[in-house]
This record gives structure tokens, sequence and C-alpha cells, in this order.
């Protein structure tokens, strides 16, 4: 079985780690690129070349496109692995790496570009069956009095997003009539100047949902099947900082008939690789609203609880693999947890890069850590505060969870803050406890928190 002979990872971090530990199971070899700021990295030195491609501003080395070519073409790599954040949903650079004779480890340029405006991928997922937040058939139209319509048919509070947006970029909640208009006009102008891309679409505004993610895979011959769902409600400004399978408190068969949607999807796109569909939750109901065309951060509490390599998989079907399992072997067993451990004050948010003096990672029964740091490393403060992600596995939530506050106590970084201490909290908190919190319940509790501090 030739899969690559070499693979450059075009990423830094936790996930070039996660990405070089893949290919070496897999029996390839690796070519890291770095900035200067990553140099000494010990991942880099872990990887059989590297290659420098630029300081450390991400827009001179990580996102510099013609760099991680030519670092390609030198170093004589077959395929390119983009990670997640950077170039990794960014269509021209997949076009570009095709188009050099090179791989792209993920979907057809065409794909990205298709989820990448959300109105063309929220058409797609409606045609094919995926339900979708009620709301404006496709980008509003220029007519105010016909967006006025749009909005009454839908009903109050709506939501106004840009088509070129995602991820919590170029949003506007608008709860009544009166201030419309004037919304929709603020974030087309938005959207313009971030995008350049004027078009934006409505949604009915859903107040307090959970967001749960389905992962899938898929070959280059149309099979497909998705892999449990996430649940990462835990967030704070669009920043996910805990995430899980299986979501609690959902019926393991609403689960499976959306993801059966998703899988179906997948095959009527021709879509290929790993990906996640991304749904809004509330009262009983799915609502599609994003898909990423990437390998996401969180991707290994699926491999928790499914033994599936996500990473591996990408690679095997980027090579022209057909998927080697059915949906009928995809067992969801346990449940897993991740804390996303960030170099920042863990009370005021704001970035703690620097030196970590003292580094002790967690173990254990059910424990994983991934993580590119080590006792001497030296955060730098350019990219991403993450530093490590903590998993733990349990037979049941309960199980996980207090294999987690056992292994937050173990954890020692010093020289550095860190939010361990807000994940130490959670992992005692009720209403997590209880499982099943909103998108908005962290940002409530910080509030709350606030207010017995400043009154
Ligand atoms: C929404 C929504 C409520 N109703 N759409 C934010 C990120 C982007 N992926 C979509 N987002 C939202 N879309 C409707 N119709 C609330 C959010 C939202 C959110 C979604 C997922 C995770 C965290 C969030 C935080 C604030 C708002």
């Amino acid at each position: 079985m030739a899969l690559f002979e070499k693979v450059l990872i075009a990423n830094r971090g936790e996930i070039a780690l996660r990405v070089l530990r893949a290919c070496r199971e897999l029996g390839i070899r690796t070519v890291a690129v770095h900035s200067t700021a990553d140099a000494e990295a010990k991942y880099v030195k872990l990887a059989d070349e590297s290659v420098c491609i630029g300081p450390p501003p991400s827009s001179q080395s990580y996102l510099n496109i013609p760099a991680i070519i030519s670092a390609a073409e030198v170093t004589d790599a077959e395929a390119i692995h983009p990670g997640y954040g950077f170039l990794s949903e960014n269509a021209d650079f997949a076009e570009r790496v095709e188009k050099s004779g090179f791989v792209f480890i993920g979907p057809a340029p065409e794909t990205i570009r298709l989820m990448g405006d959300k109105v063309s991928a929220k058409e797609a997922m409606k045609a094919a069956g995926v339900p979708c937040v009620p709301g404006s058939d496709g980008a509003l139209p220029e007519d105010p009095r016909e967006i006025v319509r749009i909005a009454r048919a839908v009903g109050y509070p709506v939501i106004i997003k840009a088509a070129g947006g995602g991820g919590g970029r170029g949003m506007r909640v608008v709860h009544t009539e009166a201030a419309l208009i004037n919304a929709v006009n603020m974030t087309r102008a938005e959207a313009q100047a971030a995008f350049g891309n004027p078009a934006v679409y409505l949604e009915k505004f859903l107040e307090n949902p959970r967001h749960i993610e389905i992962q899938v895979l898929a070959d280059q011959y149309r099979n497909a099947v998705w892999l449990s769902e996430r649940d990462c409600s835990m967030q704070r400004r669009h920043q996910k900082i805990i995430e899980e399978a299986p979501a609690p408190g959902i019926s393991r068969r609403l689960i499976a008939r959306i993801g059966e949607r998703c899988a179906e999807a997948c095959r009527r796109i021709g879509y290929r690789g790993a990906g996640t569909f991304e749904f809004l939750y509330e009262n009983g109901e799915f609502y599609f609203i994003e898909m990423n065309t990437r390998v996401q951060v969180e991707h290994p509490v699926t491999e928790l609880v499914t033994g599936i390599d996500i990473v591996q998989a990408q690679i095997r079907i980027a090579a022209g693999e057909k998927l080697w399992f059915r949906q009928s072997d995809v067992q969801i067993r346990g449940h897993a947890l991740e804390c996303r451990i960030c170099a920042e004050d863990p009370y005021k948010f704001t970035p703690s890069p620097g030196k970590i003096t003292n580094w002790h990672a967690p173990g254990g029964p059910g424990v994983r850590v991934d993580s590119h740091v080590y006792t001497g490393y030296t955060v730098p403060p350019h990219y991403d505060s993450m530093i490590a992600k903590l998993l733990t596995y349990g037979e049941s939530r309960e199980q996980a969870i207090r294999r987690m506050r056992i292994a937050l106590s173990e954890t020692m970084v010093e020289g550095i803050k860190t939010n361990i201490p807000l994940h130490q909290e959670l992992m005692l908190d009720e209403r997590f406890i209880k499982g099943g919190t909103s998108i908005h319940y962290l940002e409530q509790k910080l509030a709350a928190r606030e207010e017995v501090q400043h009154g």
C-alpha cells in the first residue's frame, strides 16, 4: 500500500506535531515548515526535514503561499497537510497546491469555496436534506421592502450574517423592524470591508441553543460515514474551551438521523476528506449553520469515543484509498472531554506568552495530552495562545470528569499564566456536571462572577 513518500506540514504547534505523528505511524516522511519564531521548537526537529518560510508574523510565514509551495518543491514532498486555521480553508491555496502538482490533504478547492460562502453552503445543505435555520432563501435582496417582508415572515428576533463570514464574524442580531434596515446596511458595509463580499443573509435568531457538530469522513468515491457528534457549547467570544462527545442528554436516535443526513449530503456533493457539520440545537431540533472543511482542534474527542484516527484517515483518503470501514463498524463507546489549555490570564483572558520554566504533563488511564510544549519552551506572542489539549476518556461522563479533575491537578505549567484554574472551576460547576449548558453559559457565569467581585 503506497500512500505518500513525503508530506509537508503547513502548520505549527500541537497540530503540526499531531500530523507528524500520524505520518510517522503511516511510514511517511515529513517536512516541517516554520517561521523564525518556531525555529527551535522540538517538533520541528522531530520532522525528517525542516524549512524556514519567513519571519514571525503569520502573514509572512504560515500564510505565505509561495514560500510554502517552494518548500514543497525543494524537499520533493508529494502532499501538503494544512492542519487547522492558517491556510486550511483557503480555496486559492488548495488550488495552487494542486496546480503545482502536489496533493492537498483536504476537499477539492471548489468544495472549500462552496462551504466558505455561507449562503451557497446553506443552499447546498438544504438541497441535500440537512435541516437548516429558517430564514431568507439565499442572500438578501437590495429592496428594503422585500427585506422587511422576509424578516416578518421569519419572525423577530432575526440575525443578519455575512455570506463571507463564519465562526462568529460579521453577524448582527435584530429585535425589531425599526432596527432592521440599518442593521442590514451596517452588516453589508462591514462584510464588504472584511471579506470583499457585501452579500448578507437572514435567519431566525435562536436565543439559547447548544452548539453540536457532526464529524464526517468521505473518500473520493462518494462513500461517507459520520463519526458521532461533539458538544462544543462551552465557549467564550467564539473560542471553544471545553468540548465533549457524545453530547449529554440528546437522544441517540435523533443524532443518528442527523448524522445520516450529513453523510448523505457528503455523498451528494462529492465531499472528500474530514469535515464537520455545525448545528445549533434548541428544543429538540437541529439546525445546520456552517460546514468546516478542515480537521478541527477538537477532533481527538471523536477519536477517543470511536477509536478512529481522523488525521490518518485524512491522509489515506487524500492518497486515494477507498473508505476501509462501514457506518455499522462505527461504534461509540464511553465519553471523552477536552480542555483547551491556553497561555492566558484565567480571569482577564489576556495572553500570557513567555518561557515555560517547568512543564509536567498528566497521565494515567484514560488521559491524552496533545501538546508541543516542554520545559524551556517559549510560547511566542505571535500566534494562538493554546499550548495543550488535555483529554480524558471514561466509560461514563462522570468518570471522564473525575479523570479530568485529577489530570488538571497533576498538570504543572510554570513561568506563564494558564487557564487551568478556570477549567478546574468548570469541572466542579454544578450546571456543567449536569450537562447540556447552552452557548451562553460560560459568558453568563463569568459576568455573574464579575458582579460578585465588583458589585
Ligand atoms: C446563530 C446564533 C443564533 N441564531 N444563528 C456564531 C458563530 C457562527 N458559527 C454562528 N453563530 C451563531 N449563529 C442563529 N440563527 C448564535 C450564534 C452564536 C454562537 C454559535 C455557536 C457557538 C457559539 C456562539 C456564540 C454566539 C452566537
